[in-house]
């Protein structure tokens, strides 16, 4: 873990060795958000609304589309991949790859989901070793032109996980192998050496819960941030059952982009 100060999405926009990441900090920049919704519902049309209210607040949506009860491609991809050209966020499906590279391959370009085709982020854990990354890989560059970028799990929200110290380490050096593809990690601390430009995602996010009975764990926006994380990733704490998702949306995205700057001082 590295305590230097990342340094502004401007100046890693231009120098980051992803083109992915690279689009998304210019998205970030324009829209001034470094908020990703998590969009854990069960329904497309709850899904897709959401999106749309949603949209202009953050840089990111991130899915389980394996949780919409009425899924189809047509109905569901195809609407969100025009909503995320409406208002300029980037796609990210969470489906936590776990196996083999030939497996992982055929599970990021295949089935139903065929989520290589319009996720440009998704993510995977390390435990495999770098067979995952590069299966990821291969199937990115088979089925697609556009950019793809990977995030490794190396450090998880959740009470008692076991990705910590040397299992985090490990997660970061697999990572360095591949830095065009990927380019960052769901943890959250800052991660790297100075000199590295990893993007650091960070779930378990809540201004108001500690804890969801769970075992998820929550912290605040601020302290993610200050803790180097450079996108917080917000679920319930927007979309929750009782919650106004605009002004949560509101409340988080001002959150984390005054954090941001309190950072850069
Ligand atoms: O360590 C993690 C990694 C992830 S991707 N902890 C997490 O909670 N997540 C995901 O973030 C989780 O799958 C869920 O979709 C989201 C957190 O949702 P919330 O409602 O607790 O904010």
């Amino acid at each position: 873990m590295s305590n230097i100060t990342p340094k502004s999405y401007e100046s890693r926009m231009a120098t980051h060795p992803s083109p992915l990441a690279r689009r998304l900090f210019k998205i970030m920049v324009e829209k001034q958000t470094n908020l990703c919704v998590s969009l854990d519902v069960y329904s497309k049309a709850e899904l897709l609304q959401l999106v749309d209210t949603l949209g202009p607040y953050v840089c990111v949506f991130k899915t389980h589309v394996d949780i919409v009860d009425d899924f189809s491609y047509e109905s569901v991809v195809e609407p969100l991949v025009a909503l995320s050209k409406k208002h300029n966020f980037l796609i990210f499906e969470d489906r936590k790859f776990a196996d083999i590279g030939s497996t992982v391959k055929s599970q990021y370009t295949s089935g139903i989901y065929k989520i290589v085709r319009w996720s440009h982020i998704t993510n995977a854990h390390a435990l495999p070793g770098p067979g995952i990354i590069d299966g990821l890989y291969a199937g990115a560059k088979e089925v697609t032109d556009d950019e793809r970028g990977l995030l490794l799990l190396a450090e998880m929200s959740s009470k008692g996980s076991l990705a910590t110290g040397e299992y985090t380490d490990k997660t970061v050096a697999l990572a360095r192998g591949n830095t065009e593809f990927t380019f960052g990690f769901i943890a959250q601390n800052r991660l790297g050496e100075p000199d590295e430009d990893f993007v650091i995602m960070t779930p378990g996010v809540g201004l108001d819960a500690k804890s969801d009975g769970l075992g998820q764990q929550y912290r605040t926006v601020d302290e993610a941030v200050s803790g180097g994380s450079d996108i917080v990733i917000v679920g319930r704490g927007i979309i929750g059952k009782g919650r106004d998702p605009i002004a949560e949306a509101k409340r988080y995205r001002d959150a984390g982009w005054a954090s941001y700057l309190a950072r850069l001082k």
